[in-house]
């Protein structure tokens, strides 16, 4: 991140706020471009309108729906009250007066909203479900249309992000364009662990907000771990009432999950719950103490994974399944799996007595997929279709080849993709996008130019990559440090999963790179402004 800074210097000759002294060269920020980038703009002329912000509304002209009014009002209000960093920028921007100039077309008061497909407010987002939009602002027409809600919303987002101001700060302009939008990918994800620290409610709320923001569309709950069980079980309560840092300032009970489920899927984001086991889970001794394997004389270590040998285990287990089917609304459901410790069950003679009467003698993989395997069996029988992390596979667990298989270890991705594809499971890729890991500068290069299909495999195997997430693991993140750790760097992951893949090689151009560098910083800008404490992405640089 230090050389881009270093190239930004060298080749930085101008900036649009020219009239300020400036003692070294700034990043600039674009005017009206979009973050993720479009599939397809076509930006006709020079050609603008003016909107005066208090007069702006919306006017739908196709189907209707809650979904539908709600978000017409919260771009509505995003445009006319948060579209500033400075509160000045917006007083100053309500006087706007363009008569002078050429390009001119006039002032814009509304703009047709057409649904035309149905507008179901019951309805969840799926991993099915449509974006594709069209926004077109001609001297004529000013529209955002598609065929679904999902894509409105998609388009509303990207009407919002080409307003911006003029250099003086007096008036709020939209240039006229032509977009054609859809995801390259129908997973957009971003991890967050709330068991490591309590992430309090309002900021997973605000989380996924800002998701939407960047398109965004699975926020991937992990929301257990070996540290703390903040979920609210009704079937057993002294899970989160022993297991929870605190059993009751500290957790999420299923009014929360619902009222996150409805928010996310007011914005077209899906929530997927991941309740990890048969490791991460030494939290759930603490509510259930029957669950887990006792260790015999393993340093550091009094309990392991869950007990796999025990029809306890099973009657828990899948009673917990049954509770999280109902109360999580997605058709998928993440079982975890990763780093299972097989030292404890190696240890303890009871475990290994059952192995050998089961033919499976010092064969710990065989009993990773005897627990796995029983798992899967009982979530499909839900109707769940179920995500496991890599090690499920690279262990040779034998799975249904409907499981996604969740890539992460960083060490070697692209051959552990062509593998998982070889088999014919469906992938999803996170090892490239750690926010946790945090290099000196705004380090979002590399985020940049890693790209999920980038591995050696046929078309067909490249089609079974549905999609990326970033991941925010929260050892030493929270509350007061997640916002500027995941934004503007998920955005940057966020625009990988999005839009078209020619963007890797370009950004080893310079010029390029420049015009990326520009689109970040007008998109963090564009988050500040809208309240979200975004870090500055690439170095020295001017938020108004
Ligand atoms: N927690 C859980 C983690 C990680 C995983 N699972 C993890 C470990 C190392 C890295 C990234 C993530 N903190 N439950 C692995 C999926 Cl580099």
């Amino acid at each position: 991140m230090f050389k881009l800074f270093f190239l930004l210097l060298i080749i930085s000759f101008c900036s649009a706020f020219d009239f300020i002294f400036q003692p070294g060269p700034l990043v600039p920020a674009s005017k009206g471009e979009i973050w993720p980038k479009p599939q397809h703009e076509n930006k006709l002329d020079d050609g603008f309108f003016s909107l005066l912000p208090t007069f702006f509304h919306f006017n739908p002209i196709g189907n209707i729906c809650n979904t539908l009014t709600e978000a017409l009002d919260r771009y509505r209000k995003l445009i006319i009250f948060n579209n500033r960093r400075i509160k000045e920028v917006y007083y100053k921007a309500r006087s706007c007066y363009e008569g002078g100039d050429q390009n001119f077309l006039g002032y814009l008061t509304s703009v047709e909203v057409e649904l035309t497909g149905a507008c179901n407010d019951e309805e969840y987002p799926s991993f099915e479900m449509k974006e594709e939009y069209v926004v077109n602002v001609t001297s004529t027409v000013q529209r955002i249309s598609s065929d679904t809600i999902w894509g409105i919303l998609r388009g509303l987002e990207t009407f919002s992000q080409l307003i911006y101001l003029t250099d003086d700060y007096s008036c709020h302009r939209i240039g006229t364009t032509s977009i054609h939008d859809y995801p390259r990918f129908a997973h957009r994800g971003l991890l967050l662990d709330t068991s490591r620290h309590y992430i309090p409610k309002e900021h997973i709320l605000k989380l996924i907000e800002t998701m939407s923001y960047n398109k965004l569309n699975v926020f991937h709950w992990h929301i257990t771990d070996d540290y703390s069980f903040p979920y609210v079980s009704k079937a057993f309560p002294q899970m989160s009432n022993k297991g929870a840092f605190h059993p009751t300032l500290m957790i999420y009970e299923q009014d929360f999950v619902s009222e996150v489920q409805e928010y996310a899927r007011k914005r077209g984001i899906r929530v997927l719950a991941e309740f990890d086991t048969p490791g991460h889970t030494l939290s759930w001794g603490l509510g259930n103490p029957d669950l887990l394997t006792d260790c015999h004389n393993v340093p550091q270590l009094k309990w392991g994974p869950i007990n796999p040998i025990k029809n306890t285990t099973y009657d828990f287990i899948f009673k917990l399944f049954e509770e999280i089917k109902s109360v999580f609304k997605d058709e998928y459901t993440h079982l975890g799996g990763d780093e299972v410790d097989f030292s404890c069950w190696k240890s303890n003679p009871e475990i290994n007595q059952w192995m050998a009467e089961h033919q499976m003698e010092g064969d710990y993989v065989a009993l990773q997929s005897h627990y796995i395997q029983k798992l899967i069996n009982h979530v499909d029988s839900l109707g769940l279709n179920s995500i496991v992390w890599e090690e499920v596979f690279t262990n040779g667990v034998q799975l249904p080849k409907s499981t996604v298989v969740n890539v992460w270890i960083s060490d070697d991705p692209k051959t552990t993709l062509k593998q998982v594809t070889e088999a014919g499971h469906p992938t999803i890729i996170s090892s490239y996008w750690y926010l946790d890991i945090l290099k000196t500068g705004g380090d979002w290069l590399k985020f940049y130019n890693a790209d999920p299909q980038d591995f050696d495999g046929t078309d067909e195997q490249k089609r079974l990559v549905l999609g990326g997430e970033a991941c925010m693991w929260s050892e030493v993140v929270d509350e007061y440090n997640l916002e500027p750790r995941v934004w503007p760097r998920a955005s940057v992951a966020a625009e990988r999963f999005w839009s078209p893949p020619d963007t890797p090689k370009s950004a080893q151009n310079l010029g390029e790179l420049w015009t990326i560098a520009s689109r970040l910083q007008e998109q963090t800008c564009r988050m500040n402004r809208r309240g979200v404490a975004a870090q500055p992405p690439s170095g020295p640089s001017v938020c108004f």
